[in-house]
């Protein structure tokens, strides 16, 4: 049986030493490097936070498999046993051009059933946790479960990016619906907008394009208060698919999908483990 809770100890030691190793490294040199294009950027912070945690799983969970975005785990084929699946910084342009609002995203599912999660603020020291059937948390404190709320009282994650034109969504699909709320806010970290939903200060978050990394913690988090978490076109988010992902309290994931989205269509992405 898997003792969840001394992974769960573990987890968190890690974390605060990871996010110490990061902010010692804000007076350093850091070395920048580009991915699938000029805006898309990769530090050698990244690629250490990724191996800083593969090495120390490996070594005290070796049956244990790990996807990460920087590519030092394990090929992912299936959900069977646990696997971590990490992003060692979520939000790499607020990394390198902020040194704020970027965070490290671990989700632990066990057969393909999320069991912890982590969204770690590592400037402002503050974790965002959750345990499948034991609550989600903001630091020590415990998240309520969601209540109902009016659309035109909500706030939503949204990127202006798929406000113009682009690949994955008809941008006027979207527009009615930033017409209608209180409010949108875009911060950089696809985790910590998630994070914001869990503790209520945001309503909902859409993105048209994330990887099982940037969702994996956030989609625990707000499912473990009774939030949903899918696909823009309400089917479940996978861990092994890129994939859009819409996030909001039940009621209110209800009435933006009834409203607003029956007219959009997923297309399939490419399957991230055929880029590497
Ligand atoms: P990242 O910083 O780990 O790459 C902001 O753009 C959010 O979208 C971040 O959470 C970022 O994660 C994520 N994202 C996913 N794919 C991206 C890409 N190709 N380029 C930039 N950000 C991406
Ligand atoms: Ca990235
Ligand atoms: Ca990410
Ligand atoms: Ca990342």
């Amino acid at each position: 049986m898997t003792n969840w809770s001394e992974i769960d100890r573990i987890t968190k030691q890690w974390l605060k030493e990871a996010g110490e190793r990061i902010r010692q490294s804000f007076s350093k040199q850091l070395q920048i490097a580009t991915k699938a294009n000029r805006n898309d950027l990769v530090t050698n912070i990244d690629q250490d936070t990724e191996q800083f945690f593969i090495e120390r799983i490996r070594k005290t969970y070796p049956d244990h498999k790990i996807l990460g975005e920087e590519g030092y785990g394990d090929e992912i084929n299936g959900t069977n046993g646990v696997i971590w699946v990490i992003d060692p910084i979520d939000g790499t342009m607020n990394f390198v051009h902020m040194q704020r609002h970027f965070t490290i995203s671990i989700g632990i599912f066990e057969d393909g059933k999320g069991k912890l999660a982590y969204i770690y603020d590592v400037t402002n020291d503050e974790l965002y946790h959750a345990m499948n059937g034991k609550g989600a948390f903001y630091n020590e404190k415990q998240l309520p479960k969601f209540s109902e709320k009016l659309l035109c009282d909500c706030i939503v994650g949204l990127n202006a990016i798929w406000l113009t034109e682009n690949r994955r969504i008809d941008y006027r699909i979207l527009i009615p619906l930033v017409k209608s709320v209180r409010g949108t806010r875009s911060f950089g970290s696809a985790a910590l907008e998630m994070a914001y939903v869990a503790t209520g200060w945001m309503d909902a978050y859409i993105s048209l394009r994330l990887s099982p990394w940037d969702f994996a913690a956030g989609m625990i988090i707000v499912e473990e208060l009774g939030g949903k978490a899918t696909k823009l076109n309400g089917e479940p988010l996978s861990i092994l698919e890129k994939s859009s992902v819409f996030l909001a309290r039940s009621d209110v994931h209800e009435q933006i999908s009834e409203q607003f989205l029956s007219n959009y269509v997923e297309n399939p992405m490419r399957d991230y483990r055929k880029k590497r």
